[in-house]
């Protein structure tokens, strides 16, 4: 972007002098805009996962530029390719560990959390010591700065859902990542090795910090290690669904709460699920967080945008991946008479609400 011709040699003088020196002046266009609105995405889930296998055959774990050691095919908003990042604030990816494989042992400022897609239910995450079993649509918090390495024992592949506050942590600069092998210990003697050792079993955490638990619970209880598991949350959604509980603009709902304190899933991200009963159509919304949708069953159709903008129908069937960007009107529809329809979501959610910046408006 030019700037604007000014007859005036004096200004154009200052803005030499200025940008010489790293200042502008509030009058001059940006150089290029850096913040080019979102659009809505829906990413196939048939072409994410031949991506993912054929990464699989030719991409080794820990391969080219090491990328940490995981094998994560990223999903990219098309409004800001150059940054690979799914929306502003987060990222998510899909990962496959092959049989016998493990993606070592690291941890991040940036928070994370898997919802799992395939395994057999012997793959697990070992989270600060706990091993975390993952099995088919649940859900395994990896809250900031907690070590965590992925084991597959098993005789297929683990294939899961990474979303990460990344993007969020990379705007405040606070994107720091260490290796476990490089880590000392209080003596600081060098742990090592590319994997922790197992200390509890898996349950830990929701024994420990669930209903019934001890009286003194995390130290800082907005940040716990969990799992989510996806036999209770699907008999939660049935249940609910025979009872008629539905929310107007997202059907039968339920959110994933921080066991202690009953808020957000994770202080920067939020993850719900849905069921929208056959036939279901929900009333349009829109809100100052953005979401990331993984369709867990059925299939269906997700308009977003008003009518001002024509409306744009993402059709979707199982294990798609769509976003719908903040402000955006949208309303779901299941395409099934006869079947429900679940989806899984993550938002930034408690960002917004943290700044005081959410706001939501109904149909
Ligand atoms: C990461 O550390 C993992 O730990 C997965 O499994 C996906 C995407 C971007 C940056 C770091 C993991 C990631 C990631």
């Amino acid at each position: 972007m030019s700037e604007p011709a000014v007859d005036d040699p004096r200004v154009d003088a200052l803005h030499e002098r200025m940008a010489e020196h790293s200042l502008g002046g509030h009058w001059q266009k940006k150089r290029r805009d850096p913040n080019p609105k979102l659009v809505p995405h829906l990413w196939p889930w048939e072409t994410v996962y031949s991506c993912l296998l054929e990464s699989g055959e030719v991409i080794k774990l820990g391969g080219i530029n090491d990328a940490a050691k995981r094998r994560t095919v990223n999903l990219v908003n098309p409004s800001i390719p150059d940054l690979k990042a799914t929306s502003r604030t987060l990222q998510m990816s899909v990962q496959l560990v092959k049989p016998g494989e493990m993606a070592e042992c690291h941890r991040h400022t940036a928070g994370a959390l898997r919802f799992v897609v395939e395994g057999e239910g012997t793959g697990y995450t070992n989270v600060n010591g706990e091993q975390m079993i993952m099995e088919p649509n649940d859900l395994v918090l990896t809250p900031n700065w907690t070590w965590h390495d992925h084991q597959n024992p098993g005789a297929t592949p683990l294939v899961w859902l990474d979303v990460l506050d990344i993007h969020l942590i990379g705007h405040l600069d606070i994107n720091i990542h260490e290796n476990y092998q490089d880590a000392r210990d209080g003596q600081g003697n060098y742990f090592g090795n590319a994997s922790q050792p197992v200390l509890y079993p898996d349950g830990f955490c929701r024994q420990r910090f669930g209903p019934i638990r001890p009286r003194n619970g995390a130290e800082d209880n907005r940040f716990l290690p969990y799992t989510y598991k996806w036999a209770e949350a699907r008999a939660a959604l049935d249940a609910m669904a025979e009872a008629g509980e539905r929310d107007p603009h997202d059907g039968v709902l339920l959110d994933y709460v921080n066991p202690l304190t009953g808020g957000a899933t994770m202080p920067t991200i939020h993850c719900r699920v849905q069921l929208l009963p056959p036939g279901e159509e929900t009333r349009p919304h829109r809100h100052s967080s953005s979401t990331i949708y993984h369709v867990v069953e059925g299939e269906g159709v997700t308009t977003v945008g008003g009518e001002s903008s024509g409306g744009n129908d993402m059709a979707w069937t199982k294990r798609d991946c769509f976003f719908v960007p903040s402000m955006d009107w949208h309303a779901h529809r299941n395409a099934s008479k006869s079947e429900p329809a679940i989806l899984f979501s993550v938002s930034d959610r408690p960002v917004l609400e943290s700044l005081g910046l959410y706001r939501e408006e109904h149909a």
